[in-house]
């Protein structure tokens, strides 16, 4: 392991560290930058373990402020440039950041209140850029529970480097490869393997604002050679391919196409192998554990399986009492636990929520349930709790949703539901009972409601008006019997 977090940024020399939207950045531009971001942080008194929010608009200084707050050792809240008013809200008052950077593109001053807004390319003189590993904390991320506002996960530099390693001695990471993707800088997904992943191992990020099939193919065909995406964008990849031979050939010249952040269904693994000869690599992680485990880039692929424990981190099953009593068989399900220096240090001021997830003895409990084969193969087949809904690949409560519908003035009651979706995984569904049956709002009006509260990720895609909402004899919503009734696979 390096003992810097960052470590090709070490040489500042010219090779590329950033393709952002195809502006080409040098490491040694990129140290520069990251360094006058430090000076300005330290001329406006922030220390090192203060909290700076980002929003992660899509220009150059996102980047340059993400990094230059590692190397300084402040710690980043990355901030969605879409948070509604409510998350925001939350968010800010949690980690309560000692100041927001914001991008010259979209000023955010406004949104963060009272909390002071650097709003500036960072220009002039450069603090040197360089940061240790160690067990300070490094990011504070928001992830969804199953009730309540979404909690800051603490990750450390250790948390990160670690994992980061072991990553790249999974696929093999170098110099010479170029990481294409287009997935938001707020999640572990595009910031720390992405972004993070790359100036750790050397390979460059070739970084894409939006998501569009063809154009992010057309930066394999430019030269990058690996790609991240989650499942729902390779849904549309494989779309684009099977219509158009030119994004076929793109992918095909890839070194490795990883997917993660949510199932990539058998389907699409045979699907893509048909539009061009890859078989993808998955891995398996969460927000608060980075990637447990992963496919090498020399395993022979299975479809359907996450491959094995990343270098440094334990995974095992367990059953019902957290005992690890079930047989690597392939076939006996139980839940995934694990342990090792990926995991984070904890929820922000929740320590409740901490303890409720992490044993004594450092296990984590992720929810997720899986099988695991005699040769440590993982197959992740459910999750426990009903009430979280993965939809392209963002964990949503479903808690977090009714709760913004409730806020409505026309809203009565509502139940949300994750339902299967071929191209979101899962779609978010809502029941609405209105206050009023015969003055029902629109459904945009109740969407575009949500996407002011909370992000418009976490939108329903769509409502259904019920005059009641069955329930159990406790009063208890019944979210199967919801389910059973009638909204069709997509
Ligand atoms: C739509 N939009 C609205 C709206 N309706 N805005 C306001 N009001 C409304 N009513 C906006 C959206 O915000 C967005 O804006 C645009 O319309 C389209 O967004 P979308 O409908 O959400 O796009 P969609 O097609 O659903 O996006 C698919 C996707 C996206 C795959 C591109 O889901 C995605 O980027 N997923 C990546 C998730 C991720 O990184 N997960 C990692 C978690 S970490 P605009 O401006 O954006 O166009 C983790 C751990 C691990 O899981 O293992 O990795
Ligand atoms: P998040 O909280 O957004 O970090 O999401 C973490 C969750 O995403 C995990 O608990 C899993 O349920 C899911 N997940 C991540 N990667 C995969 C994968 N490769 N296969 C199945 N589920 C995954």
């Amino acid at each position: 392991m390096s003992s810097t977090l960052l470590s090709s940024l070490d040489s500042a020399d010219d090779a590329p560290a950033l393709f952002v939207d195809r502006r080409v950045v040098s490491r040694a531009e990129l140290a520069r930058a990251a360094g006058a971001h430090a000076a300005v942080l330290a001329s406006r008194g922030v220390a090192p373990g203060d909290h700076v929010g980002v929003w992660t608009d899509p220009d150059l200084e996102t980047f340059v402020a993400l990094v230059g707050n590692a190397l300084y050792g402040a710690v980043s809240v990355p901030l969605n440039p879409q948070l509604g008013a409510r998350e925001l809200e939350h968010v800010l008052a949690d980690a309560s950041p000692k100041l927001c950077f914001s991008g010259p593109r979209r000023a955010h001053a406004a949104r963060a209140g009272a909390i002071d807004t650097l709003v500036s390319p960072s220009e002039g003189a450069s603090l040197p850029p360089s940061r240790l590993v160690d067990d300070r904390p490094l990011l504070v991320l928001y992830t969804s529970g199953t009730t309540g506002a979404p909690k800051g996960a603490v990750l450390t530099a250790r948390n990160v480097a670690s994992n980061l390693d072991g990553l790249a001695r999974a696929w093999g990471l170098r110099e010479s490869d170029r990481i294409a993707h287009a997935l938001p800088m707020f999640h572990v997904h595009g910031l720390c393997l992405g972004l993070f992943g790359a100036l750790r191992s050397g390979a460059a990020l070739d970084w894409s604002s939006r998501f569009d099939p063809a154009s992010l193919a057309a930066r394999i065909g430019d030269g990058a050679t690996v790609l991240y995406a989650v499942p729902t964008m390779y849904h549309r990849l494989v779309d684009a391919a099977e219509r158009d031979a030119v994004v076929a050939r793109d992918l095909s010249r890839a070194r490795l196409l990883v997917s993660g952040s949510a199932p990539l269904s058998t389907r699409e693994f045979h699907r893509i192998e048909r539009a061009c000869g890859q078989r993808v690599v998955e891995r398996y992680g969460l927000t608060e554990t980075l990637i447990n485990c992963a496919v090498r880039h020399d395993d022979a692929r299975r479809a359907g399986w996450v491959g094995r424990a990343v270098d440094g981190v334990e995974v095992a099953l367990v059953d019902d009492h957290r005992s690890p009593t079930i047989a690597a068989d392939g076939a006996s399900i139980g839940e995934v636990r694990v342990r090792g220096a990926n995991v984070f240090d904890g929820y922000l001021h929740r320590p409740d929520a901490t303890s409720a997830a992490m044993d004594g003895d450092r296990w984590f409990y992720t929810g997720d349930l899986a099988v695991m084969d005699g040769d440590g193969w993982v197959k992740i087949v459910g999750r426990r709790a009903t009430d979280l809904i993965k939809t392209g690949g963002y964990k949503v409560g479903a808690g977090e949703v009714e709760a913004a519908l409730r806020e409505h003035p026309s809203v009565q009651d509502c139940a949300v539901i994750g339902v299967d979706d071929d191209d979101l995984g899962e779609r978010i569904v809502a029941y609405v009972v209105a206050r009023d049956e015969l003055e029902r709002p629109a459904s945009d009006a109740l969407v575009a409601h949500v996407c002011g509260l909370i992000s418009a990720h976490k939108r329903p895609r769509e409502v259904h008006f019920v005059s009641e909402l069955p329930r159990n004899a406790m009063g208890k919503v019944l979210k199967a019997a919801l389910r059973a009734s009638g909204s069709t696979r997509r």
